[in-house]
């Protein structure tokens, strides 16, 4: 990966931060959406993060440290021009395979959240051992949808073909996907919200359920939509802000976590807090995956 630092970079970090050689994670802005079907905009997602971001404060008050200082690369957005489905899939493969191999943690940003699909095979062939921790209000697990396998509607459903899965804070599931639950148990784990509402220590449980090695899928519309109005299929009665910090927490210190997305925002220009969210959302996954135990 060639050492640009871009003008509209993570944090608007200094240069001294910025570079690729000496970074530990590594942004990776995917803007793609080609499968959204309810409301548009996700492909304006990762500019909409890195805009955010460069108006976050980079002392990071949960956890007295500033991140940055780990060094935080922003690369260049990939290119999907008229892209289908499964070759966009396979660019973000391509992307975080080279990310990995230069040793950095990548971190992407959607774009329709099909593209976690070619992130995941990229990890699944650096780490054997992965499973997946797929944070989201939709079970997505359909075989196909709309003529497509990597539809956003499928995405866990292909995740599970490579790993094992993790759902947590679903809560729409279709009567096909709930047929498919019933017969094919084995690598797809569910922590929906009523199974929260009804668990002990549900981010224990959750931990239980996970290998030791952990990718994070994040659909923002996993938050209540009170707090997260701009997502592409907002649903009611998502997780909160600080139940959900304190669950990614936990998770980043039992676990070894190699990487994570945030995708399907979608901008709404009358409203910046939820892309704010997003950005606050990497900055402070950051911070635990890298201060917390490292
Ligand atoms: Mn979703």
């Amino acid at each position: 990966m060639e050492e640009i630092i871009l003008e509209k970079r993570f944090g608007d970090i200094g240069k001294e931060w910025a570079g690729f050689k000496k970074a530990k994670a590594c942004i990776i802005q995917a803007p793609y959406e080609g499968t959204v079907t309810y409301k548009k905009g996700a492909s304006k997602g990762p500019e909409a993060i890195i805009n955010a971001s460069s108006n976050m404060e980079l002392f990071d008050d949960e956890l007295q440290t500033e991140t940055y200082k780990i060094g935080i690369y922003t690369a260049e957005p990939i290119n999907f021009a008229g892209d289908s489905p499964d070759k966009a899939v396979n660019k973000v493969k391509n992307t975080v395979s080279e990310v990995l191999a230069a040793g950095k943690f990548p971190v992407l940003l959607g774009g329709e959240h099909s593209l976690t699909i070619g992130a995941v095979s990229a990890f699944k062939e650096a780490f054997p051992n992965l499973s997946v921790l797929y944070l989201d209000a939709h079970y997505d697990l359909r075989d196909e949808y709309r003529g497509s396998k990597y539809n956003h509607a499928c995405v866990a459903r292909r995740i599970q073909e490579i790993c094992p899965v993790v759902e947590t804070g679903v809560r729409s599931l279709s009567k096909g996907e709930k047929d498919f639950l019933d017969t094919t148990p084995e690598r797809v784990k569910i922590m929906s919200v009523y199974d929260i509402l009804e668990a002990y220590n549900w981010k224990k449980e959750v931990s239980k359920m996970l290998s030791d090695t952990v990718y994070i899928s994040i659909d923002l519309d996993v938050f209540d939509p009170s707090l997260m109005p701009s997502s592409g299929a907002p649903e009611p009665g998502g997780l909160g802000w600080y139940e959900f910090l304190d669950f990614l927490k936990l998770i980043a210190k039992e676990k070894k976590v190699v990487g994570f997305d945030v995708v399907e925002l979608a901008p709404a220009e009358s409203d910046v807090a939820p892309d704010f969210l997003a950005a606050k959302v990497v900055y402070r996954l950051l911070g635990y995956v890298f201060n917390t135990k490292r």
